[in-house]
């Protein structure tokens, strides 16, 4: 692992790159053997995740297999609500599990801001342990999820649908969820502020459930926290921005908006073309995605020719960072994903002229 590979990052910084960088949301997961073997060693998905060791060892599985140009953090988002007292569990078939939820103002006032020395500290090492053994071989992404979807997930207790519970309390009163969110975009801002001291390259903020609200409270209930989170971050150790991404799953319509966040690019899902999305953001934000992660499951002729249409929908062009446009599923077969990883790398030099 000695190249040194900073094609993303260059990306975000605005300069000329001579194809376009590509990762995969969820690229460290269930789709992968090896992943599964090392899930079983660790026991629960959350001995995972403070096993600073076995979170590196599955965060490098897929860059061995795959010229990916970023390595993302093992982690959760729901990690948050877990270091607030929540107790959380994945249970295997269901998804995650709060043992408490968060629904009114006493249980609002009640919850503590996490430390990120101490309740968060696991994450804090893994972070430590990947970017060393990275080496500077592609850069580290860290995460959080945005203030409006870790409060869904606080408020149902668990994985929802239809967010009956969170927009009710939005909805009936909205003091008590604008409290929540409040308290959530201070420890977001702190937890991407330690992982950025830890040595995390780039910071990608995952709002996957800003598209079920309406657009007029779009902007009061997600966007504006999350703005408030990007003017917080602090600078690297070098003194250099850290870019910030944000991934709002279902919020195409709302590029307009989310143009003036602050945050160096924006993911997209596959519902957005890429060409619409590049007139309304200009040219000064960065566009990621949006292969739909379901095309994988097409053979790789198909494949390849769905990378050629993504590529020639943002057009020639250096501000382009290839992705899904939501998570790799787990019965994607991994010599469909090479096909994948091998057409970018192989048709997008044609786009940087
Ligand atoms: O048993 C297992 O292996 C659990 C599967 C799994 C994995 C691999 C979960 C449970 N989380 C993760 C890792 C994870 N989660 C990463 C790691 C880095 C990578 O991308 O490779 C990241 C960035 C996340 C983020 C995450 N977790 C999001 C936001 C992004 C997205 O995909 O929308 C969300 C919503 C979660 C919650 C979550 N974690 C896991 C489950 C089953 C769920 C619930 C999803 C839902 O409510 O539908």
């Amino acid at each position: 692992m000695s190249e040194q590979n900073d094609l993303m990052l260059r990306v975000l910084r605005g300069e000329k790159v001579s194809r376009t960088p590509v990762w995969m949301m969820r690229q460290a997961g269930r789709y992968l053997p090896e992943y599964r073997a090392t899930r079983e060693q660790a026991g629960s998905f959350m001995d995972l995740c403070r096993n600073a060791d076995l979170a590196c060892e599955v965060t490098l599985q897929p860059l061995r297999r795959y010229a990916l140009d970023a390595a993302i953090l093992f982690s959760d988002i729901l990690t948050i609500p877990d270091a607030m007292g929540l107790g959380l569990e994945f249970i295997p078939g269901r998804g995650p599990v709060f043992a408490k939820t968060v629904r009114s103002e006493a249980d609002v006032d009640g919850l503590p801001f996490p430390q990120m020395d101490d309740e968060l500290a696991y994450v804090m090492n893994a972070v430590r342990t990947i970017r060393s053994e990275l080496n500077g071989k592609v850069p580290l992404i860290g995460f959080s999820g945005s203030p409006w979807t870790l409060a869904t997930y606080m408020v149902e207790g668990q994985s929802s649908r239809e967010f009956a519970q969170a927009k009710t309390l939005a909805y009936q009163q909205p003091e008590v969820m604008h409290a929540l969110l409040a308290k959530l975009t201070q420890s977001v801002t702190d937890y991407l502020n330690a992982q950025i001291a830890a040595g995390a390259q780039i910071v990608m903020i995952f709002d996957t459930w800003g598209g079920a609200l309406p657009h007029w409270a779009y902007p009061l209930f997600s966007l504006d926290y999350m703005k408030n989170i990007v003017a917080g971050l602090n600078k690297d150790s070098e003194g250099n921005r850290v870019p910030a991404m944000l991934f709002t799953k279902g919020g195409g319509q709302w590029l307009h908006l989310m143009k003036d966040s602050g945050a160096q690019g924006l993911g997209l899902d596959w519902t957005t073309s890429l060409a619409s999305a590049r007139k309304m953001v200009g040219e000064d934000i960065v566009l990621q995605g949006n292969l739909d992660p379901g095309m994988l499951r097409a053979n790789p002729a198909t494949i390849h020719s769905e990378v050629q249409r993504v590529l020639s929908d943002y057009g020639m062009g250096h501000r382009h960072i290839f992705n899904l446009g939501h998570g790799i599923t787990p019965d994607i077969p991994p010599d469909h994903v090479s096909a994948f990883i091998d057409a970018v790398h192989e048709i997008s030099p044609a786009y940087h002229e």
